[in-house]
């Protein structure tokens, strides 16, 4: 937990306060794939959607924001469709979540920044898409997402598709590997590559029951091994566009930023624009499905964590 003194920046939405009270799962989700992710309305109804699906599995859901500068550990329906509107949000990570609850801003929180506000407030299980990495040509750029550093600080479970395929996977696995991170692939031997159930790359571990990810997490909790861990879950078959489809499209995205000149934050929210535009909005509803997917292991596994 982190030092009492966060929680006087903390609203936390009175249905997850209840279920944290009395130790009931909790599931986490982060708001930079409503604010920056997808476009309005698609954004607004993934994430009703996808707290209903946490429901209907028997946890509470949390959408984390920063509204305002307060941090909201769950949101009512009007504060989240406000945030799915909203113009102008921040795209909060480490490095910057301090600075608008300072500043009274308000901002979707990326990856990083909900596993932080979620260990704040106790949740220990978060489901999201796809996790921020290392980017192609990042020998050359350096960018690499803090997603990855705060993977190997704070213990939190992240459910996702695996790292999107706009990344380099195969770096990004090798970075999480020097960090510390544990990454288990939900009933497969490799990667899933975001919008493809398979990548080329050998899943580093495998689960299959959400029970067996629970008693992983807290094996390693019980041996002081206390960072995140990630889950990579392949996108339903139905649902997913094979790696062979995607790979010209991502291309084309990558070749589009770099003749724009988008560097830094705004290339993971350029990326996925491009490829929506390049794919006539298939990407966007294999993105939906997939975020619904891991919605519901997350809160298999939560419920496993809470013994039940
Ligand atoms: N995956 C998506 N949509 C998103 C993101 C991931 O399908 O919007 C967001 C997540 O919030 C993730 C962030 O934490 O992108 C990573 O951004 P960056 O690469 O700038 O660290
Ligand atoms: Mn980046």
């Amino acid at each position: 937990m982190s030092p009492d003194s966060a929680m006087a920046f903390i609203d936390i939405f009175e249905p997850v306060a209840q279920a944290l009270a009395a130790g009931a799962p909790v599931v986490a989700l982060e708001s930079t794939i409503i604010t920056h992710g997808m476009p309005w309305p698609d954004n607004s109804r993934m994430a009703e959607n996808v707290e209903r699906i946490i429901a209907e599995e028997g946890a509470a859901p949390a959408t984390i924001a920063v509204v305002d500068g307060r941090i909201k550990i769950g949101l009512s329906p009007a504060e989240r469709e406000a945030l799915a509107k909203s113009q102008g949000a921040m795209k909060l990570s480490r490095a910057d979540l301090g600075f608008a609850v300072a500043e009274r801003r308000t901002g979707g929180t990326t990856v990083a920044a909900t596993m932080i506000a979620a260990r704040m407030a106790g949740i220990q299980v978060f489901a999201t898409g796809g996790i921020g990495g290392v980017h192609k040509g990042a020998e050359l750029s350096f960018d690499i997402s803090a997603d990855l550093d705060e993977l190997a600080r704070t213990p939190v479970i992240v459910v996702s598709a695996g790292a999107k395929a706009i990344l380099d996977i195969e770096k990004t696995l090798e970075v999480l590997e020097t960090r510390g991170v544990p990454v288990v692939a939900y009933g497969s031997d490799v990667m899933p590559a975001f919008w493809s159930r398979r990548s080329p790359y050998p899943a580093p571990l495998r689960l299959d029951e959400a029970a067996a990810i629970a008693g992983f997490f807290r094996t390693r909790r019980a041996l002081g091994l206390d960072s995140g861990m990630l889950i990579a879950n392949p996108v339903p078959e139905a649902d997913e566009i094979p790696a062979e489809r995607m790979a010209g499209t991502i291309a084309a995205a990558q070749a589009a930023a770099t003749k724009a000149g988008v560097s830094g934050k705004a290339v993971t929210p350029f990326l996925l624009k491009t490829i929506l535009e390049l794919t006539d909005g298939e990407s966007l509803k294999t993105n939906i499905a997939l975020v619904e997917n891991n919605a519901r292991l997350a809160a298999r596994i939560a419920r496993a964590l809470a013994g039940r």
